[in-house]
């Protein structure tokens, strides 16, 4: 059932449920809740974010970048609970990617009727390192393009328990969400949560 979906792009299924992530999450959570940020141009992320990791991506009138504390709370983002960062190392290795030691988790979370539009991941400091993606809960349909915006698009269901790898050739494909369908899943109830485990800061 695992697929290699692009040169350095892989889909492991299942390998992320029956971890004890939800509890990591709920850890996490409990010091920095889930919020919606802004963009640069002024509206409301649909998605609601948290960040765990010695840093965390935020979105204000500023621009986008990666932060050490939590403008929210001005505490340091709570630590990545130990459950995410085995499984962090596991599907790297798996894919092939030794030495894959992420700073930073970015943690979405997404209702019914609520979408990521196509775009790249650009604002760590680097692209050797791959990014490994944890799905939870309710599926979703990922579209995934090439390096050009203009590169055609394929679609691929993420269901509870995905993890996928995305390093050498696919780092920087265009990618999103489709619209999340409604839903209730037995361990996340009513939302989607997905986890991204990345290098954001300098080697
Ligand atoms: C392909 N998140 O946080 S995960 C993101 O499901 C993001 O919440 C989506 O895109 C989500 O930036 C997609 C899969 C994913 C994550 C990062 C990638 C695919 C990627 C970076 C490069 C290529
Ligand atoms: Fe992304």
């Amino acid at each position: 059932r695992d697929e290699i979906i692009a040169p350095g792009a892989m889909i492991l299924r299942g390998i992320g449920a029956d971890r004890d992530l939800l509890a990591g999450l709920a850890s996490v959570e409990a010091r920095a809740p889930f919020r919606r940020m802004m963009t640069p141009g002024g509206r409301q992320i649909g998605v609601e974010m948290t960040n765990c990791g010695m840093l965390g991506w935020v979105s204000d009138r500023r621009g986008y970048r990666y932060e050490t504390h939590d403008p929210e709370s001005g505490r340091p983002w709570p630590d990545m609970p130990p459950c995410f960062v085995e499984l962090a190392h596991e599907a790297a290795l798996i894919a092939g990617f030794e030495a894959f030691e992420p700073d930073a988790c970015l943690i979405n979370r997404y209702a019914p009727g609520v979408k990521m539009g196509l775009h790249q991941d650009r604002d760590e400091a680097g692209f050797d390192a791959p990014i490994v993606s944890v799905s939870l809960g309710l599926p979703a349909t990922f579209q995934f393009g090439g390096t050009d915006r203009k590169d055609p698009v394929r679609r691929h269901e993420l269901h509870h328990g995905d993890v996928a790898v995305w390093g050498g050739p696919s780092r920087l494909a265009w990618h999103g969400i489709l619209t999340l369908k409604p839903g209730e899943h037995p361990e996340t109830g009513r939302c989607r949560i997905n986890l991204t485990f990345r290098q954001a800061g300098q080697r």
